[in-house]
């Protein structure tokens, strides 16, 4: 019996014991909270309503996420522009495709820039993606500036009037301040010509607490507008999106579960806040 059922057969008695708390405290570590908002989620959902834990802990978990639209963001009839930055190795550029790949399937049109030019793969690796969707990709060769790719991308999703261009980026540089000044060169050089609608960081749930730290840095340097995140299949347990999301007040926009182009889709927070009880 899982442990939601487990909770639901109690819902009916007047009151749940200390040893059924602790198994909810038990449940909700092991989702990747982290201990300490495990607890204030505890001791909050105690003193709401002791009878029925689930909803207690619900509506607790809902007032700590992201009161942000989490729809993307943009002034429709006018290209909606979108760099995903992260940390390397977190799913930006598989995000990218995903992404694009899901504005399709809704009607839309997209261009993609390959402004990861910090390694030849990454042109190519973005490259192929857009072949398998069937889109264009504005890129240049290795390391060309990435702000003058995206300065020739933004030009050409004008001129197509595509509905979105998403720009994939580095995300390893020498050093951090060396990839902060990159991507603050690619949003001035858009802003020359249009606006950076979203700003989306891509987090990789596997990296746990690690990923709090990263978007610290993100959001501080470069005004990050929402999160993608990524790896919520396998061993990676959603809680860390509430720590993200309590911790930045900024939406989660999308999650990826896979490597496929299918594995992604809008974050749902009623089937989310569901799911950490499952
Ligand atoms: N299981 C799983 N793997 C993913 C997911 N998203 C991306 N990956 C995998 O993670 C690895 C890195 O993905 P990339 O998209 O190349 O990551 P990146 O952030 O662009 O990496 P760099 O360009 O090197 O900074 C690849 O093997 C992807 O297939 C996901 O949601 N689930
Ligand atoms: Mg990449």
């Amino acid at each position: 019996m899982s442990l939601f059922k487990k909770l639901i057969s109690v819902l009916k008695s007047d009151s749940v014991s200390n040893d059924e708390w602790e198994q909810i405290r038990q449940q909700l570590i092991a989702s990747d909270l982290g201990v300490s908002l495990v607890d204030q989620l505890i001791t909050k959902a105690k003193s709401l309503r002791t009878d029925d834990p689930v909803a207690s802990i619900s509506i607790e978990v809902s007032s700590w996420l992201s009161n942000k639209s989490r729809n993307l963001l943009g002034n429709k009839g006018q290209t909606k522009t979108i760099l995903v930055v992260g940390v390397n190795g977190t799913g930006k550029t598989t995000s990218v495709a995903k992404l694009a790949n899901y504005l399709i399937k809704n009607g839309n049109t997209v261009l993609l820039a390959a402004a990861d030019t910090f390694r030849a793969a990454a042109t190519e690796q973005l490259q192929t993606w857009a072949k398998k969707i069937e889109i264009d990709v504005v890129s240049g060769s290795e390391n060309t500036d990435p702000a003058a790719i995206a300065f020739t991308a933004i030009s050409k999703a004008k001129e197509l009037n595509s509905d979105y261009l998403i720009i994939d980026t580095a995300g390893r540089l020498h050093n951090k301040q060396n990839l902060m000044d990159e991507l603050g060169k690619v949003v001035r050089v858009i802003n020359k010509q249009s606006v950076v609608d979203e700003v989306l960081l891509v987090i990789d749930a596997t990296t746990g607490q690690n990923g709090l730290n990263q978007a610290e840095v993100f959001i501080q340097s470069i005004g990050v507008t929402g999160f993608i995140v990524t790896k919520l299949d396998g061993s990676a347990k959603g809680g860390i999106s509430i720590a993200i999301e309590k911790s930045s007040g900024l939406p989660i926009k999308f999650i990826g579960s896979g490597e496929r182009l299918e594995d992604f889709g809008p974050f749902d927070q009623t089937s989310f806040i569901a799911g950490l009880f499952d």
